[in-house]
């Protein structure tokens, strides 16, 4: 039957599979798990570049591992499906798209990924045939493997009931998004009619956050890096023309697409006064009008509303409105709720009630387009189940 309108559904939760997490234990480079001798029960999970120079100092002083410790713990969290659901009922969560969390297949040999695709898309369909109508996924492709094998991923997650899509860090095959090398990956996602889920994963580099970085744990490459690479990764599409070449490629932004929204003004400004760019397109289109970054915005592009702020909420439905910018209004049925699970649980309650990380969102939306109104029933839930074509218990 079909999910109740006012169902919620989080489109943003990762989980790593206990197959990627026994890769992960195995490593000797980031992304790694690791325990240090002074808590050898509480294992890390150590993924950004930005904390290695923690590792090598725990690493090189292991009596002061105890005060110095890299990375996140690794709790049930990250693995355990049955913990996944109980996030879920905990929140009233009806439906949870999973993704693997980052940095997805991106460090694996071309000869392993394939391999591993094969396991963790196996993995997460599995847990979803476990729990009917309540998990749908996106899932992962092996992009450091050729194309051949890349493709025949794509098949097999067409084929997969539970699949809607597939998780896509920055990077592509090594050169980003804009690499014409994807085109062929991008529209063969379009014709099956996988939405891709952009998710961020290397940030900035780390000089920008500079020498007392490591005073203020993860706030800078998160609340600031993360966005910008997906700025970066999306605004390079924009430019290379991807969304002109498949017009039916559909895209969900994380993170309420970084700071697309309050940047899209100042990128299109920036396009609109560039000699350079003004000659290439008077060249290739013949002066023909070209689409600008607002509608794409308002046909191509879905924004996740993990932005934890009714302000937040307000620039996403806006920006993906298009409205005089020219696109076709409807902004609201462009944002989707998330919860980014298991990152951000909380520090002073316990882990197994309600997450403030998840309640910031709800509220965010509540605040923004009126608690319990039509409109915060599509963002919370209704979107989701129209545009992912989820289906019920
Ligand atoms: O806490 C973090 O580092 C992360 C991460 O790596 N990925 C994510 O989606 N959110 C937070």
């Amino acid at each position: 039957s079909p999910p109740k309108a006012a169902a919620v559904v989080d489109i943003h939760t990762h989980m790593y599979p206990p197959s990627y997490v026994s890769m992960l234990r195995s490593r000797t480079e980031i992304p790694l798990v690791r325990t240090f001798p002074a808590s050898p029960e509480d294992p890390r999970l150590i993924l950004l570049s930005s904390e290695v120079p923690l590792l090598l100092e725990a690493e090189s002083n292991p009596a002061r591992s105890n005060q110095i410790i890299p990375g996140r713990p690794l709790t049930r969290h990250y693995s355990s499906l049955a913990q996944k659901i109980h996030f879920m009922d905990t929140h009233k969560i009806a439906i949870s798209v999973l993704s693997l969390a980052n940095p997805w297949l991106d460090f694996l040999s071309p000869a392993e990924a394939p391999l591993v695709a094969k396991e963790t898309n196996t993995s997460f369909s599995d847990m979803c045939a476990s729990h009917p109508g309540r998990l749908y996924f996106f899932g992962t492709l092996p992009l450091t493997a050729p194309t051949s094998e890349i493709q025949s991923c794509i098949d097999n997650l067409s084929r997969t009931p539970y699949c809607r899509g597939v998780i896509l860090g920055t990077s592509g095959l090594g050169s980003g998004l804009d690499d014409p090398n994807l085109l062929p990956i991008f529209s063969a996602l379009a014709e099956k009619n996988l939405t891709i889920f952009l998710h961020p994963h290397y940030g900035l580099p780390n000089q920008v956050y500079g020498p007392r970085q490591a005073e203020y744990g993860h706030v800078l490459p998160l609340a600031l890096g993360f966005p910008m690479e997906t700025t970066i990764a999306v605004t390079r599409m924009f430019l290379a023309g991807v969304f002109d070449s498949i017009p039916t490629l559909q895209i969900i932004l994380a993170h309420s697409g970084g700071t697309l929204p309050f940047l899209a003004g100042r990128i299109e400004s920036c396009i609109a006064h560039d000699g350079h760019l003004f000659s290439r397109q008077q060249q290739k289109t013949g002066g023909e009008k070209r689409r600008t970054l607002w509608e794409v915005l308002n046909t191509q592009i879905y924004l996740d509303a993990v932005v934890y702020s009714d302000v937040g909420v307000q620039a996403a439905v806006a920006a993906s409105s298009g409205g005089e910018r020219g696109g076709g209004g409807g902004g609201l049925e462009r944002l989707m709720f998330g919860t980014d699970h298991p990152f951000f649980p909380p520090l002073g309650t316990d882990e197994q009630g309600e997450w403030e990380s998840v309640s910031l969102n709800a509220q965010a939306v509540g605040r923004a387009l009126g608690e319990g109104t039509e409109a915060a029933e599509k963002v919370m839930g209704g979107n989701a189940i129209r545009v992912l074509r989820l289906v019920g218990e």
